[in-house]
């Protein structure tokens, strides 16, 4: 017998990936690296379904039935060119190499290249929902070339989440490093979603005086609402979550330092390459790196704040249904800024990415999924080319709804120093969105003034300088 897909890389992604397929009835090929990894997957999981494990890459290459389809699992980066290396040559034209790692979409399009050269279809597929999703049903975002996607496809819709409705949270994004650069936007997206929900957390402790264990409810109550969302939905549980060593609540035992691995920042370097303004995801991705600073928030202690003042027990509630709003209109900003940046990529990158299945596919499996996906798809069922979230009457009239008491909470932070940068940001993202006039025709004018960079008029076309050091009479550039 020949396998119908092979993984190799068999840590805890590459192993739940494979033994999902297995349990979708597909004949398994498996290898690592280090064989105790394939050995240990056999042992524990030979029963789940049909593997044949291979001790060598020529062995794993010979066990795969053709065209080859190959997925990588292995750390992005120097290992994935690796193991690129060692079977791109033992692979023929029409073979397919996967990697389901976390590659940066740059890196993807370079080694989709030079393995179409050889006539290897390369897929790079962005992957999320963790091991449990790799087992279970993750959402899946397979770029390459879109034949691969003829034979892949149908397997990877087996394997993959299902959103509410049954349909399966894949689909071909496009050529190339297309996927990987929508998994990477969806973890941007993510950081954000985080950080927003941090900001309630905090405004609801700080300035509400909830505890802990409250404010669990409190997200519990909103799960139940737009704001329905696996990540509302863990943050309930961590929150409630209390310390066996100490028996306070697990939140207030965790160093305040967050981590980060990477795509979050990427998301943010490619917007500022493209031009594209991604605030709210910024502001997340700093907020990380800001926490991580020990010394300096150290050294920051004693800095002055303003005399807070909490609210009483029946403001509190009227305070925690404001922070629900806030939350959500940040959301939809966020999603916003996230979602121009993939039109921006398709765009620059011609990769022809259809934001309204993008959406359809986070849907179920990945870690932003959400009921407020479904609007997002909506929205762009109503119109494919919708230039902006925002421009979308739906949520153009949630913000409008929503609007007040975002600004009463952003003010209610300042007042009382708790900072929130993301709301904050959001808010100013909208604002600027909203303005009819700019600062930045101020900015054109001093640009004009040290550089004579020139500026356009409102009232006639052509650029123009103003002879600052002269008379200040206007030349036509
Ligand atoms: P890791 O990212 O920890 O990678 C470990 C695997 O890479 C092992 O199989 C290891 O083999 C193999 N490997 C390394 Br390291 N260097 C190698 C080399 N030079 N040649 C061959 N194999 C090599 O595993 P993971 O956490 O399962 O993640 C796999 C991929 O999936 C990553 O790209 C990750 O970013 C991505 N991803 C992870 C998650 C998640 O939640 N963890 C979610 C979505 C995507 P060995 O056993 O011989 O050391």
């Amino acid at each position: 017998t020949s396998a119908q897909i092979g993984v190799t890389g068999l840590a805890v992604m590459g192993r739940n990936l494979a033994r999902n397929f297995a349990r979708n009835g597909y004949t398994v090929a498996v290898h690592n690296r280090t064989e105790a990894r394939t050995k240990a997957l056999v042992e524990e999981f030979g029963g789940e379904g049909d593997f044949i494990a291979a001790e060598t890459a020529e062995e794993f290459v010979a066990a795969l039935e053709r065209p080859r389809r190959l997925v990588i699992m292995v750390k992005a980066g120097a290992p994935t060119d690796a193991v690129i290396q060692e079977f791109a040559p033992l692979l023929e034209p029409g073979d397919m190499i996967i990697d389901g790692g976390n590659a940066h979409f740059a890196d993807t399009r370079r080694r989709e290249k030079a393995l179409r050269e050889q006539g290897i279809h390369f897929v790079g597929m962005g992957v999320s929902g963790g091991e449990e999703g790799a087992l279970h049903g993750p959402s899946i975002m397979p770029g390459g070339p879109r034949e691969s996607y003829d034979s892949l496809g149908p397997m990877l819709e087996k394997i993959s989440a299902k959103a509410k409705d049954g349909a399966p949270c894949v689909t071909h994004i496009g050529p190339d490093g297309a996927g990987h650069f929508v998994k990477m936007v969806h973890n941007g997206i993510e950081y954000a979603d985080m950080q927003l929900i941090g900001e309630a957390y905090q405004l609801l402790r700080d300035v509400a005086g909830y505890s802990p264990a409250e404010i669990a409810g409190i997200f519990r109550r909103w799960n139940t609402g737009r704001l329905d969302s696996y990540l509302i939905e863990i943050t309930a549980e961590v929150l409630s979550h209390v310390d066996a060593a100490t028996g306070k609540p697990f939140v207030d035992v965790v160093v305040d330092q967050a981590e980060q691995k990477g795509t979050g920042r990427w998301t943010v370097q490619i917007a500022l390459d493209l031009g594209v303004p991604v605030s709210g995801i910024a502001e997340a991705v700093f907020a990380r790196s800001l926490s991580g600073h020990a010394a300096l928030r150290e050294a920051s202690q004693g800095l002055a704040g303003p005399k807070a003042v909490p609210l009483g027990k029946d403001e509190a509630a009227a305070f925690a249904d404001r922070v629900e709003q806030a939350l959500y209109a940040s959301k939809i900003v966020s999603y916003t800024q996230g979602f121009h940046e993939i039109a921006a990529g398709s765009e620059e990158y011609d990769w022809d990415i259809d934001l309204g299945a993008v959406s359809s596919i986070w849907r179920g499996g990945c870690i932003i999924r959400a009921a407020f996906l479904d609007r997002i798809r909506a929205a762009y069922d109503a119109r494919a080319d919708l230039p902006s979230l925002l421009s979308d009457e739906t949520f153009a009239r949630e913000i409008a709804g929503a609007q007040d008491d975002w600004r009463e909470v952003v003010i209610a932070a300042v007042r009382q120093g708790v900072p929130t940068p993301g709301f904050a940001a959001a808010l100013a993202y909208y604002d600027a969105l909203r303005a009819a006039r700019l600062p930045a025709a101020l900015t054109q004018g001093q640009r004009d003034f040290f550089g004579a960079h020139t500026y356009r008029r409102v009232d006639q076309e052509g650029s123009f300088h103003t002879l600052w050091g002269g008379d200040r009479s206007e030349v036509s550039a």
